[in-house]
C-alpha cells in the first residue's frame, strides 16, 4: 500500500431514516468497514464517516403513515441503525443526522456559493399537484410510469426499471402516492442547478476517479448522452429551506451528500482536527463507498455541485452489485429480505459470519446472491471447516504438548509464503477486490491444514519430539498470521484467535507488518472452539420463515382466492377505542391493549410494539375483529385483533371520528 499524507476519508452511503436495516444495506457498509479496517492496518490514518439520511419525501411519506413527525421518526431509525451498525461491528468515527444543525448550515453554504457562482437559475415549471389532498406532490408522493421504459415508476427515479433519475413533470400518468387521485400540474417557481454546463469538468473528474470500474465506467456513459439540468427545490415543509425562499427545501440529494461534510466537521470539532484536511487539499483522498444504484449522484451530480461550490471532489467511489435473496430481485414488498436484527443478530448468530458471506461471496461489484443455504455451505466448509479447523488443531496440539508456542526458528518457507500472502491480499485490496483478498487469506488456512495433515505432528512426536515442535511452531505462525489477516473481515473472532495464542495486547494495534515477524515463544491457556457449525436444524427453519413469508405476502397481493358476501358478514368488525396499552415483559414484538368496544372492553394482544409506543396508542381509534377465538399470546389472553397493514404494521384508523363500537359494513 502507498503511503500519503493526506488522511484517508472514507465514508458509506446514509440509510434513509424510514424503515430498518437489512441485508441490502450490509451489503456496502460491510466491504467499507473490512476496508477501513484493512488500511489502518496497513499504517493509513483512516476516518470513517457515515450518518441518517433525514430528508426527501421517503422519510415525510412514513411519518405520515405512522402519524409521528418526521424528526421523531428519524431518530428512531438513527438510533436503530447506529445500533445495528455496532452489533455488525461496523464501526464509524462518527455517525450523523443530516438534520441537525451542522448540515443545515453546511448545505446552505453551497447553496449560496452555487447562487454566487452562477451555478443555479430559477424557472416556472409544472408541478404536479393533488386536488384531493390539496397539495404539492415531490418525488416519491407521485407514481406513475417511466418515460424511459415505461416501468412503473417513482415521481423522481426509474425504480423498478431502467433507474433513471427523473424531473419534476417527466414521469407519465402520476397519481397521487397517498390517495390514489391522478395528479394536476400547476405552476410554480423553482431552482435548477446547472448540471449540463459541468460536462467538460466531469470528463476529465471521471477520467481520474479512482474506486471501481462500474462506478467510473457508467457515469462515463451518462454524460456521454447528455446532461440535464436538475431542479434542487422542492415543495415540502421537511428539510433544509433553500436560500432566501422559506417555502421552499433543498432537494434531498443536495443535503444527503454534504452530510458527508458536515459530519466530518462534526467529528473534527469532537477530535480536535481540522475537517478542510480532509476535504480540502489536492490530495484529498476522500472515498465514496455507495450502492450501485446511486452510483449518478455520487459519480456526476455530486462532482458537479463540489466543483461548483469551490470544494474538491472525491477521490474515489466504490460501488457495490446489488443483493438478491434466493435468486429474487431484493424486496421488501414481496418478502424477499432478511431483516438485520429481526431474521439475524436476534437469533444469536454472530456477527462475523454475516461479514464473511457478505465479503467473500463475490467480487464487490457484482450482484450478491443470499439464500440460507449457500449461507450455511460457505461458512461450514470455508470458516469452520478449515480456518476454524486449522486453528484449532494447531492450538490444541501446541497446548496439549508444549503448553503453548515452543521456543525455535520457525521454517524460511513459512515466513515466505505468509508473506507472499500478504502481497496478494494487499494487491487485491488496492484493486478494491474484497472476494479475491478474503479468499487469499483461505487459501493460507487450507495450507495450513495441508501443512499440519501432511507432517502429522501427533505422529512425529512419538520418534521426534524435535520434528513435531517444528511442524507445531510453523504452524502457529501461520495461525497468528491468520488472526492478523482476518480481523479485517472477522474482528470478533480474529481478537479470539490471537487471545488464545497468548497476546495480551489487543489486535486492534497490531499491523500486518507483524505476521510475518517470528512469533515468541509463550505460555497458553487450553484452547476453544471458536468456529461453531451451523446445523440444519437452524438452517431449515430460517429458511422456512422466509418462504412463508413470500407467500404470504404473494398471496396477499395477487393470488387472493374469493369469499362469499355470507362468510365476510360472519366477521364481526368494529371500530374501538385504545383506552390502555402496555408492553408485555417477555416480548419486543406484542402489545396488551384493552379496547373500548363500546359495550365492552376489551383486552387485545398485538404485534406492533416495534412502530408505535403505549402511549402514542392511547386514544387511538382502531379497527377490530371482535368475534375472532380467544388466543393466548407470550401467556397473556386475547380476544380479538387489531387491523394493521403492511410490513410495519401502519394502523387502519377510521377517516372521521365515530363512537366506539360503531359496525363496520
Ligand atoms: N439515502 C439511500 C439510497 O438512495 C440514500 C443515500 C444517500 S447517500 C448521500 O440508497
Ligand atoms: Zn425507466
Amino acid at each position: 500500500m502507498v503511503m500519503s499524507a493526506s488522511p484517508l476519508l472514507v465514508t458509506c452511503g446514509l440509510p434513509y431514516t424510514n424503515g430498518p436495516c437489512h441485508l441490502g444495506h450490509l451489503r456496502t457498509y460491510v466491504p467499507a468497514d473490512f476496508y477501513v479496517r484493512y488500511m489502518r492496518r496497513s499504517g493509513e490514518d483512516v476516518v470513517f464517516i457515515c450518518g441518517s439520511d433525514n430528508h426527501g419525501t421517503p422519510v415525510v411519506v412514513s411519518a405520515e403513515e405512522k402519524k409521528i413527525s418526521p424528526r421523531v421518526l428519524c431518530e428512531q431509525y438513527h438510533h436503530h441503525f447506529k445500533k445495528t451498525f455496532e452489533r455488525m461491528d461496523v464501526r464509524f468515527d462518527h455517525f450523523g443526522m443530516t438534520d441537525d444543525p451542522t448540515n443545515h448550515k453546511r448545505t446552505q453554504a453551497i447553496v449560496r456559493r452555487l447562487i454566487e457562482n452562477g451555478h443555479v437559475y430559477s424557472q416556472i415549471i409544472k408541478q404536479a399537484f393533488c386536488p384531493q389532498c390539496n397539495r404539492f406532490l415531490p418525488d416519491r408522493y407521485l407514481e406513475g410510469t417511466c418515460p424511459h421504459c415505461h416501468k412503473p415508476a417513482r415521481g423522481d427515479e426509474c425504480d423498478q426499471g431502467c433507474g433513471k433519475h427523473l424531473e419534476p413533470g417527466e414521469i407519465q400518468d402520476p397519481t397521487c402516492t397517498i390517495c390514489g387521485t391522478r395528479a394536476e400540474f400547476r405552476e410554480q417557481e423553482h431552482f435548477f442547478f446547472r448540471l449540463s454546463a459541468f460536462d467538460t469538468f466531469l470528463d476529465s473528474f471521471l477520467s481520474g476517479l479512482q474506486g471501481t470500474e462500474n462506478a467510473r465506467n457508467y457515469a462515463r456513459g451518462w454524460v456521454k448522452e447528455g446532461l440535464h439540468d436538475w431542479c434542487i427545490t422542492r415543495t415540502l415543509e421537511w428539510g433544509v429551506s433553500f436560500p432566501g425562499h422559506d417555502d421552499l427545501v433543498v432537494y434531498v440529494w443536495v443535503d444527503a451528500p454534504t452530510g458527508y461534510i458536515a459530519f466530518t466537521e462534526e467529528w473534527a470539532e469532537k477530535n480536535g482536527r481540522d475537517w478542510r484536511d480532509l476535504w480540502c487539499p489536492e490530495t484529498s483522498r476522500v472515498t465514496h463507498f455507495i450502492g450501485g444504484d446511486i452510483t449518478y449522484h455520487h459519480c456526476v451530480f455530486w462532482p458537479a455541485l463540489l466543483q461548483g461550490a469551490g470544494y474538491h471532489p472525491p477521490h474515489a467511489v466504490v460501488a457495490s452489485g446489488m443483493l438478491k435473496i434466493d435468486d429474487h430481485k431484493f424486496s421488501k414488498s414481496r418478502g424477499y429480505v432478511v431483516w438485520t436484527n429481526e431474521d439475524y443478530l436476534d437469533r444469536g448468530l454472530p456477527s462475523d459470519y454475516l461479514r464473511y458471506y457478505l465479503l467473500a461471496y463475490t467480487s464487490h461489484t457484482k450482484e450478491l446472491n443470499f439464500s440460507w443455504r449457500l449461507f450455511q455451505e460457505r461458512i461450514n466448509n470455508e470458516v469452520v471447516n478449515t480456518l476454524g479447523n486449522f486453528v484449532y488443531r494447531t492450538l490444541h496440539f501446541a497446548y496439549k504438548e508444549f503448553g503453548g508456542v515452543p521456543e525455535g526458528l520457525v521454517s524460511t518457507d513459512i515466513i515466505e509464503t505468509i508473506r507472499a500472502c500478504i502481497r496478494d491480499v494487499d494487491t487485491a485490496v488496492t484493486a478494491y477486490e474484497f472476494k479475491a483478498a478474503v479468499d487469499i487469506v483461505i487459501k493460507l488456512a487450507a495450507y495450513g491444514n495441508n501443512y499440519i495433515q501432511t507432517r502429522a505432528p501427533w505422529k512425529q512426536i512419538k520418534d521426534d519430539r524435535e520434528e513435531a515442535e517444528q511442524t507445531i511452531l510453523d504452524c502457529l505462525q501461520i495461525a497468528q498470521a491468520l488472526a492478523i489477516l482476518t480481523e479485517p473481515v472477522m474482528p470478533v473472532s480474529a481478537q479470539a484467535i490471537w487471545t488464545m495464542i497468548g497476546n495480551r495486547e489487543n489486535l486492534a494495534g497490531v499491523s500486518f507488518s507483524y505476521a510475518d515477524q517470528p512469533i515468541q515463544a509463550r505460555k497458553f491457556d487450553k484452547p476453544a472452539i471458536i468456529f461453531v457449525k451451523l446445523e440444519d436444524d437452524l438452517i431449515g427453519n430460517l429458511e422456512k420463515e422466509l418462504e412463508e413469508r413470500i407467500q404470504m405476502l404473494n398471496k396477499e397481493s395477487c393470488n387472493s382466492s374469493l369469499v362469499s358476501i355470507e362468510d365476510f358478514a360472519k366477521i364481526e368488525l368494529k371500530t374501538g377505542r385504545v383506552i390502555a396499552a402496555e408492553p408485555i415483559p417477555k416480548s419486543k414484538k406484542l402489545l396488551r391493549l384493552q379496547v373500548d368496544l363500546g359495550c365492552e372492553t376489551r383486552q387485545i394482544v398485538s404485534g406492533i410494539a416495534k412502530w408505535y409506543t403505549p402511549d402514542e396508542l392511547i386514544g387511538t381509534d382502531v379497527i377490530v375483529i371482535a368475534n375472532l377465538q380467544p388466543a393466548t399470546l407470550c401467556g397473556v389472553e386475547s380476544r380479538g385483533m387489531v387491523l394493521a397493514a403492511g410490513e410495519e404494521a401502519s394502523l387502519l384508523i377510521p377517516k372521521k371520528s365515530v363512537p366506539p363500537g360503531t359496525k363496520i359494513l
